[in-house]
């Protein structure tokens, strides 16, 4: 499929979704949320596809927020619109059958900030800049920040975040539990591929039951979350998978899954 704002490469199991509008920063328009959704819709169908790299294009910015320029006019039901199509966009990224992994190479603020948190893990260049500046333009974020960002790194932090629209660095977002790890620009993109075929090489069933384990486990109370998870163990016993995985370990030789 040919998109006019992304670009999508896919070898060896592992697509890499490019968010590709440089000259606004990668900023998300309608167009872009729409091919994001039709994007994602695609490789959940593609079986070939076993994990996604999120990134931005040019050296600047992962995704610089929502597009302020298309979105200063709107009416209150355009804009509730327009924030219903991102959560679509960043619901279907977290619910994903498979692991997605943000590369934020640069600015990830407001909507890219949101965009980033709705992926499994975030791995970020030494470069990159996160914040929720909504609040310097008058609104509140509208993709999902309020309610990601204090469940990853807790009330507190998020609120001081979410209050002041204030920008950190790499370093901050890696103290603060936001990003998983910083690495060079440079070695930004290799690093992702390497946990992505790490993961890759998984069962991709099993992986795909770990993330809705701990997605919908999360938004449960313990005991029905813990009974979530005895039902999604029991569930990998009828998958070839498990038998492999077992047999290998006690042949002594590398599982070699199928993702059945
Ligand atoms: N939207 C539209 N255009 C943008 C955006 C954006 N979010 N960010 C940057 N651009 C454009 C600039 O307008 C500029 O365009 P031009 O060259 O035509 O003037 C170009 O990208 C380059 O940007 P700058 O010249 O500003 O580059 P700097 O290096 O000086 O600054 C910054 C980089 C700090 C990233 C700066 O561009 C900036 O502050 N951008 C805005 C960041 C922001 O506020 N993001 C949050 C937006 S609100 C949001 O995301 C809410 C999400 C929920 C929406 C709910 C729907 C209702």
């Amino acid at each position: 499929m040919e998109f006019n704002n992304l670009l999508v490469e896919k070898s060896d199991g592992i697509a890499t979704v490019t968010v590709n509008r440089p000259r606004a920063l990668n900023a998300l328009n309608e167009e872009t949320l729409g091919e994001l959704l039709a994007c994602f819709e695609g490789l959940e169908a593609d079986a070939s596809v076993r994990a996604v790299i999120l990134t931005g294009a040019g050296e600047k910015a992962f995704v610089a927020g929502a597009d302020i320029a298309a979105m200063k006019d709107l009416d209150a039901v355009a804009a509730r619109d327009f924030a219903l199509l991102g959560h679509q966009v960043m619901h279907l990224i977290e619910h994903l059958s498979k692991p997605v992994i943000a590369a934020v190479n640069g600015f990830a603020l407001g909507g890219g900030c949101e965009l980033a948190l709705a992926c499994d893990i975030r791995f970020a260049g030494d470069n990159a800049r996160f914040g929720q500046p909504e609040v310097n333009l008058g609104v509140i974020p509208g993709f999902g920040g309020t309610q990601r960002l204090p469940r990853l790194i807790g009330k507190g932090r998020a609120k001081e975040l979410l209050f002041t629209g204030d920008m950190i660095d790499a370093g901050e977002a890696l103290r603060l539990g936001l990003v998983n790890r910083v690495v060079p620009p440079a070695e930004l993109l290799d690093a992702a591929r390497v946990l992505a075929a790490k993961i890759a090489a998984k069962g991709a069933f099993a992986v795909a039951l770990c993330k809705e384990a701990v997605n919908n486990g999360l938004e449960m109370e313990m005991d029905k979350a813990c009974r979530f998870e005895a039902d999604h163990f029991a569930l990998c016993f009828a998958t070839a998978d498990q038998k492999e995985g077992m047999s290998a370990f006690l042949e002594k030789r590398p599982a070699n899954f199928s993702g059945r």
